[in-house]
């Protein structure tokens, strides 16, 4: 039996990345449901050769829905998800709203997959920048504990979606016209420039939310509360992956051979370390495909001990860092398994 699916968030820059991702994994699909707000109700997308009209996302919407794959923002899925379960869908949530519920599992499922099994109506897509760190960290921290990461984030402009992608388009064109553009979500003139990411800070720690979120998520997904996090987000003008410089400090002392090997069988990684070319993972290759990409990989020299490593990773935010993530977990749901 095929599940019905819906969309909640279909115009956004992730929702049409469910639509492409679901297309290229042959996601069997017995009826999609195309959802956003009023503003877009009476629209038309293409679905596998059928045009498909937009509904206004309700509370009415969910019934009969298998799947509800959410990507509109936590305010959207805190008010919807509940009618959706209400309705027997399972939601696949991309937002914050629940992911740090102790009811909701928060799964990577090259990480924790076993967790889909736990949840009771909500599973949790964790945030792109953990994703992305992750993905390559968690088969290092199996084989020798990873008890400290530093990392920073070089964050594309499709993590703020379709509108903050379009500011860097326009204010680049604008930049190059020597024309004045006033970027419209973000703001900070974008073109050609870059800056702290652009969640609210809290004045008492000096950490923004996308920092928080990484530190928190991390140690739930590594059901590790000991690892020791220190995090820094910011936007580049980029316009769809995300770049990360990672550091990691092991319990035993580890090599950068050592680190190749693990991530050379590593589910979700590829290794792209070319030194001879100084070629090393950039966003233009790893956009519109499924990888992690990890380089520079090398011993930390400001640690004479040992145990500390050093690499650079770049993923697709839509992809692995959202949609992709979303319907990996969906192909995984008991009732797909059991079809
Ligand atoms: C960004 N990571 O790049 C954010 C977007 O927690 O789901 C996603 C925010 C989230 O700005």
């Amino acid at each position: 039996h095929e599940p019905v699916v819906a969309i909640a968030g279909v115009t956004g820059a992730v929702g049409a990345e469910f639509i492409a991702t679901m297309d290229r994994r042959a996601f069997p699909v017995r009826r999609l449901k195309a959802l956003a707000s009023a503003r877009s109700a009476g629209k038309t997308i293409d679905f596998r050769g059928e045009r498909i009209v937009i509904e206004e996302l309700t509370e009415k919407s969910f019934e009969g829905v298998d799947i509800a794959l959410f990507s509109a923002g936590a305010g959207i899925s805190r008010k919807f998800s509940p009618a959706a379960v209400k309705a027997g869908a399972v939601v696949i949530d991309n937002s914050s709203a629940f992911r740090m519920d102790p009811n909701v599992p928060l799964v990577i499922p090259e990480i924790n997959a076993g967790r889909i099994r736990e949840h009771k109506g909500i599973i949790a897509v964790p945030n792109c920048s953990a994703i992305t760190a992750l993905v390559p960290l968690w088969p290092i921290h199996k084989a020798n504990r990873i008890t400290r990461v530093i990392l920073s984030t070089y964050q594309a402009a499709s993590g703020g979606g379709a509108a903050v992608m379009q500011d860097l388009v326009e204010s680049t064109r604008a930049y190059l016209d020597g024309r004045p553009f006033a970027p419209k979500v973000i703001q900070h003139p974008y073109a050609f420039n870059l800056f702290s990411h652009n969640t609210a800070i809290d004045p008492e720690t000096g950490y923004n939310d996308e920092e928080t979120k990484v530190i928190k998520e991390t140690r739930k997904i590594f059901e590790d509360d000991k690892i020791a996090i220190g995090v820094t987000c910011v936007r580049v003008p980029v316009l769809r992956a995300h770049c990360e410089a990672i550091t990691f400090e092991c319990e035993k002392p580890i090599t950068e051979h050592e680190v190749r090997a693990i991530l050379s069988k590593a589910p979700g990684v590829r290794i792209v370390d070319d030194r001879a070319k100084n070629y090393f993972p950039m966003p233009i290759d790893a956009s519109g495909q499924d990888d992690v990409l990890v380089g520079r990989i090398r011993q930390d020299l400001s640690d004479a001990s040992g145990h500390s490593i050093s690499m650079f990773v770049s993923a697709d935010q839509l992809l692995k860092g959202a949609a992709l993530n979303a319907i990996q977990i969906a192909e995984l749901l008991p009732q797909r398994a059991m079809a």
